[in-house]
């Protein structure tokens, strides 16, 4: 992966939205709260104007993600493959082939029909007309402009559908955000939010259906990491793993450890926050996180740091997918955790 940046502009995406009549909508697999709430805005969205829209999850997906949607709104990948003949595909919150997996192939193929949005640094050029932008705290921020671009009232729900396009945008502002907790939700963050309160979305319902609605799974996959866990770089940094052996003794999946990554940062002295999981054997997935030093830089810019195990993310929070088996991966990322510099408080 590269910088990713605009190549064009909303209004370009917005008349080439105009001119489809069919869409595909589709995002990095596994799709998060930013993902899934951009894909069914815009689904929503379209539907509005008449558009018959090709709404698709990839990869395997949480529970409480797919339940954000309408019966019949979107559908797994696994049910068909994209029609080759779709006017336009729309590829959200991600630039990356290899997140598109099994999608890439075809996405390559049809490449002069795709346009992105997105709000990550780094990508593929998965999408020769593409709005980035990195200042966006959730890719539904952007997704927002363009909805509005388009002339769609948010308080819309798809034809038929009983969910509207603000509570879709809503998930995504608040699940990037850290539920507006992080650096990245700043005034047009909060000035977004306001706009989507008012236009109905009950954010108490959605909060416990995101975040109060984890299986049992989760407190042992919990206490498993923590049990783990490693102090670094004199205490300033703190590693922990699942290993598969520890998936199959908690039963738990790997959404099961969502978040999991951030309980150290409750501690004032530690400044970043790594968790590796290996959920399939003989593949290990980090997340990292940085706290922001009080002039607002992070500690350790984790999306450069994963960078070097071919991630990506933001400066606060990034991740990386290798493979290799958890205890080699753990050595390679310790050694290069132990390397960082300008950790003293
Ligand atoms: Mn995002």
């Amino acid at each position: 992966m590269t910088a990713y940046a605009s190549t064009c502009d909303i209004a370009a995406i917005a008349a080439r939205l105009r001119g489809a009549n069919t869409v595909a909508i589709l995002s990095h697999s596994r799709p998060d709260g930013d993902a899934a709430g951009s894909i069914l805005a815009l689904a929503r969205a379209l539907r509005v104007l008449g558009k018959r829209v090709d709404a698709v999850f990839t990869g395997a997906v949480d529970p409480n993600i797919l339940a954000l949607a309408d019966a019949g709104e979107a559908r797994l990948d696994t049910a068909a493959p994209l029609d080759p003949a779709t006017d336009v595909i729309v590829v959200v919150d991600t630039g990356a082939f290899s997140q598109l997996e099994p999608l890439d192939g075809i996405v390559r193929q049809l490449s002069a029909r795709v346009v992105g949005i997105d709000h990550h640094a780094r990508g593929d050029a998965v999408a020769p007309d593409r709005v980035v932008d990195t200042s966006a705290a959730a890719t539904t921020q952007i997704i927002a402009r363009l909805i509005d671009e388009l002339g769609v009232d948010l308080r819309r729900t798809a034809p038929n559908g009983t969910r509207t396009i603000a509570e879709a945008l809503f998930v995504g502002l608040a699940t990037d955000t850290g539920w507006f907790r992080f650096q990245s939700a700043d005034a047009a963050v909060f000035a977004l939010a306001s706009r989507l309160l008012e236009a109905g979305v009950d954010r108490i319902a959605l909060y416990q259906s995101l975040e109060e609605n984890a299986r049992p799974a989760r407190l042992a996959a919990t206490a498993t990491a923590l049990a783990s866990l490693r102090s670094l770089c004199g205490g300033r940094v703190a590693t922990m793993a699942l290993s598969h052996a520890d998936f199959l003794a908690t039963k738990a999946t790997s959404d099961d450890a969502t978040g999991v990554v951030n309980i150290p940062l409750e501690v004032g002295v530690i400044a970043m926050s790594a968790l590796m999981t290996e959920s399939q054997p003989g593949i290990t997935k980090v997340s990292f996180r940085s706290k922001p030093r009080t002039d607002g830089r992070p500690w350790v810019n984790v999306s450069d740091f994963a960078a070097q195990f071919g991630g990506g993310g933001h400066a606060l929070a990034a991740g990386a997918r290798v493979k290799v088996a958890l205890p080699e991966a753990r050595a390679q990322i310790e050694a290069a955790i132990e390397a960082i510099k300008g950790l003293t408080p």
